[in-house]
């Protein structure tokens, strides 16, 4: 399917995923988010693909956040509409049975650094910024921003970012947890390659069900998601790959997975 706003290519079994709409610094309209969604849905059909990689067009930004030109202008029920396609697509995105990378390439501010928190993992170029700096525009985060932020870096930390609209640099990042690693802009997409590369090189359905349990159990209570672990596990001795995987360190050779 062809996308406006979007850029989709495949390097193997990595689908890598453009936000692109540069001149606006990659900024999430209504058009971008149901573009988003369609394209979630493309790729959690395609078994070919096992690993994302989300990233945005050009040099300067990942997302600098919502298309704050579009939302000036929006009734209520506008706004409305516009938070549950934005929150209905970032759940899609991080319940999609395939790991996401963010390869955060600059800005990553307001629904941009919600977007980057709804993937997997986070890598960032040494010119990432991220904030939450819809308090200065008298908003709320409205992506998921106070509750994946407190998830990930702690509610002190989340609450200090989402109270001031602060921006922070990536070593800031880094330190906080908020990205795995930083690299230079110029190798930051090899790296993430390689990354996706490795993780895609490993038990599909083990990876699938590895990144559920991350997402499903992370809302459950300790006896509830370890109840839904013991299942997944369970299930991993029904492929094919649970097989090959364990024989194949008995044999002391490298496994062929098949994804069964
Ligand atoms: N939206 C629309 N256009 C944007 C944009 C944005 N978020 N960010 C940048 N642009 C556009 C600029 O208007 C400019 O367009 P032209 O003037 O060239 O036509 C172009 O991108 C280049 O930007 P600048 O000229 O400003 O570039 P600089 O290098 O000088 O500055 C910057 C880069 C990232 C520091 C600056 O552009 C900036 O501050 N941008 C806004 C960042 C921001 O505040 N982001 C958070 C947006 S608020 C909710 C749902 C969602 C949200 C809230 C509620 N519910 C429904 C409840 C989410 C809110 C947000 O994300």
């Amino acid at each position: 399917m062809e996308y406006t706003n979007l850029l989709l290519e495949k390097n193997g079994a990595v689908a890598v995923l453009t936000i692109n709409r540069p001149k606006a610094l990659n900024a999430l309209n209504s058009d971008t988010l149901s573009e988003l969604s369609t394209v979630l849905d493309e790729l959690g059909r395609d078994s070919s693909v096992k690993v994302v990689i989300l990233t945005g067009s050009g040099e300067k930004a990942f997302i600098a956040g919502a298309d704050i030109s579009q939302m000036k202008d929006f009734s209520p029920m506008e706004g409305r509409r516009f938070a549950q396609l934005g929150h209905a697509t970032f759940r899609k995105l991080e319940l999609l049975p395939q790991p996401v990378i963010a390869a955060v390439n600059g800005f990553a501010l307001g629904g941009g650094c919600e977007l980057a928190m709804a993937c997997d993992i986070r890598l960032a170029s040494e010119n990432a910024k991220f904030g939450q700096p819809e308090v200065t525009l008298g908003l709320t985060a409205g992506f998921g921003g106070t509750q994946r932020l407190p998830r990930l870096v702690g509610t002190g930390l989340a609450s200090e970012l989402l109270f001031t609209g602060d921006v922070i640099d990536v070593q800031e990042a880094y330190r906080i947890g908020l990205v795995n690693h930083v690299y230079p802009l110029a190798t930051l997409m090899e790296e993430t390659l390689k990354l996706a590369k490795r993780m895609a090189g490993r038990a599909p359905v083990a990876v699938q069900l590895s990144k559920s349990a991350i997402q499903r159990g992370s809302n459950m209570d300790l006896d509830s998601a370890q109840a839904y672990e013991a299942e997944v596990f369970g299930l991993t001795f029904s492929t094919k790959d649970q097989i090959e995987g364990c024989t194949a360190f008995v044999e002391k050779r490298k496994p062929i997975f098949e994804g069964r």
